[in-house]
């Protein structure tokens, strides 16, 4: 079990304070002061794993390093920056780092419209609604997003990118979903090598939420989307994060059924829970299957049943108990979250160890 951590200075929970929620051995981190296409120096990279393993804890993988938006639309200085990529991830290798999460979204990061929505019980949560965004200029959706961080920078909203959004609209206006596909796969085939040469596992980070918004491409939202891109690079270090909140937000989606198709490309997880009060407006639920729409039994026993065995993270949690910090970021609710995934996979390995009959087989595994 992992947590999200991101670094000193910017992130308000402690090493210490990850160290003491029962069974989290590791973190998943970034180096936050790079800007996406910056090659990541063995030394930084080797300080940030450092202060890591010095708390107690293991640097079990990075979340992101984050993909320029020049290798997304494909512009002329597309190779350099893949070089610049596959140098980072060869200085990641030299430091014996063997998971990185990426993301391949257009412009924007993930998306929540509103980052504070109370709940019934009094705690505050991110939420989405579809209308809040069908009403807004995508210039302003920065604004928005970037009054409300309690302070703190959220990735994928960082304000030096936020400056270049208009910019960034125009690059992509001839980007349909194939190119962008495409332009995905492009950079896959020419990391690869150095993948194999350092047993690097690349986990892509589903879409946020799971279809297109501001008329940009959405590649990576559903079950037959991800096969496409795990077909054309047919390489074990091509392979993905499964989130349950971000695949989630498409009630079509069969999280169980998505991820017993992915047997041996699953290399990270995100587990967490969406309240739906309509199709397109949801909040963030505290972990507990009651508390949202998923049955978390049934996410979590089918990652053990394929035999998952890369880092499993709780994802955003609810501000509770009055802790101010990153929203979906604190440490109690994150820490609840993390507690409930190790009960309900404790109790489901001990089970099958007992009756091996509650096993189901997982697809086939070609896929
Ligand atoms: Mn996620």
């Amino acid at each position: 079990m992992t947590l999200r951590w991101y670094g000193p200075g910017h992130d308000t929970v402690t090493l210490e304070q990850i160290r003491q929620i029962p069974g989290v051995t590791g973190v998943i981190t970034t180096l936050y002061d790079t800007k996406p296409g910056e090659v990541w120096s063995q030394e930084a990279i080797h300080d940030l794993k450092k202060t890591v393993e010095d708390a107690g804890l293991n640097l079990s993988g990075i979340e992101s390093v984050n993909v320029a938006d020049e290798i997304k639309y494909a512009g002329p200085n597309r190779d350099k920056l893949i070089d610049n990529y596959i140098e980072t991830l060869e200085n990641l290798g030299k430091e014996d780092i063997h998971l990185v999460c990426y993301n391949f979204m257009p412009v924007f990061d993930w998306t929540r419209t509103e980052l504070a929505r109370k709940r019934p019980d009094g705690s505050t949560v991110l939420a989405y609604t579809q209308e809040a965004v069908d009403n807004l200029d995508p210039d302003k959706m920065f604004e928005s997003i970037g009054s409300d961080m309690n302070g703190t920078v959220m990735p994928g909203w960082e304000p030096e990118r936020m400056a270049q959004v208009k910019e960034l609209f125009e690059k992509y206006k001839d980007v349909d979903e194939e190119t962008l596909r495409e332009n995905l796969i492009y950079f896959l085939k020419r990391i690869m090598p150095v993948c194999d040469k350092y047993d690097i596992n690349m986990a892509i980070h589903p879409d946020d939420p799971a279809w297109p918004i501001f008329g940009l491409p959405r590649i990576i939202t559903n079950k037959e989307q991800i096969h496409k891109v795990m077909d054309a690079v047919p390489n074990k270090h091509n392979g993905v994060t499964f989130c349950a909140g971000s695949y989630g937000t498409s009630l079509k989606n069969d999280l169980p059924d998505i991820i017993r198709s992915l047997p041996g490309r699953i290399h990270f997880a995100h587990v967490r829970n969406l309240k739906f009060n309509s199709p397109d407006d949801f909040e963030e639920a505290a972990h507990l299957s009651s508390d949202g729409n998923f049955d978390m039994y049934e996410i979590v026993k089918a990652l053990h049943d394929i035999g998952f065995d890369g880092p499993i993270r709780p994802d955003h949690g609810r501000m509770i108990w009055g802790e101010i910090g990153m929203p979906g970021y604190g440490l109690y609710d994150r820490a609840l979250g993390a507690t409930y995934i190790n009960g309900l996979w404790e109790a489901i390995d001990k089970s099958e160890k007992k009756c091996p009959e509650l096993k189901e087989p997982a697809e086939n595994s070609e896929k």
